[in-house]
């Protein structure tokens, strides 16, 4: 959808009023599938999602302020990366959100890749935020915090760990990116730009749950 297009549907919007495009992407056991589930429906389901094959959608309405925002995400499976995601979805996609495995290094070294692929073939005002999944698993950790900020400093995006078991930040990640692309759609061309590594530090100062990592 157009900038133009999800304007006017702010102002006209009675139930849902903006529709957001989101696409989780990472190597295959990052956590997609779980995070996925986990902020759908609020529980985790351990065991890996084998049977996600190429790619499939879930909708959640979220709302913001007094503004329902659509989001229609897709899960993709990781391991044929460059191709199971064609680049049509990411053509269309108004967010992205990039995971990798804190006890995986490999999951973390591919994000660089990850990252080129995107910037490729997205739209250039695309909303991309690193996401250090399965925060809960500290005593295998391989990858440090600093790590991933570091990381996603490099490449301006936001950053935050994730736990698809417990839940951590999962909505955040998800309302982050929803709270960005709706300013930007109602937002005057002279406003001061949402910033959203502002918002998420103050989300992540609120909730007690976030202080660990
Ligand atoms: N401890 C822990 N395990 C997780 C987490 N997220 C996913 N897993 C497990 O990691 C494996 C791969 O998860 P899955 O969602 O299928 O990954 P995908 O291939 O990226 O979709 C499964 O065994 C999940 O139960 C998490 O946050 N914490
Ligand atoms: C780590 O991630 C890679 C993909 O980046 C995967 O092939 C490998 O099986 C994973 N290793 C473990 C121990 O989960
Ligand atoms: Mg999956």
């Amino acid at each position: 959808m157009h900038k133009f297009e999800l304007h006017l549907n702010s102002i006209f919007c009675v139930s849902v009023c903006v529709f957001l495009q989101t696409i989780l992407v990472g190597d295959s056991g990052v956590g997609k599938t779980s995070l996925l589930v986990q902020f759908d429906q609020g529980k985790f389901i351990p065991g890996s999602f084998s049977a996600t094959v190429g790619i499939g959608f879930t909708n959640k309405v979220v709302t913001l302020d007094e503004v329902k925002v659509k989001l229609q995400i897709w899960d993709t499976a990781g391991q044929e990366r460059f191709r199971s995601v064609t680049h049509a979805y990411y053509r269309d996609a108004h967010a992205l959100l990039l995971l990798y495995d804190i006890t995986n290094k490999s999951s973390f070294d591919n994000i660089r890749a990850w990252l080129t692929e995107i910037h490729e073939y997205t739209q250039s005002d695309v909303v991309i935020m690193l996401l250090g999944n399965k925060a809960d698993m500290s005593s295998e950790r391989a990858i440090r915090r600093e790590e991933g900020e570091r990381l996603a400093r490099e490449y301006s995006v936001p950053f935050m760990e994730t736990s698809a078991m417990t839940g951590v930040n999962v909505e955040l990640a998800f309302t982050a990116v929803a709270r960005e692309l709706q300013q930007r759609s109602v937002q005057q061309p002279s406003e001061p730009r949402f910033q959203i590594h502002e918002y998420i530090d103050a989300q992540k100062e609120k909730s007690s749950c976030c202080r660990v990592f």
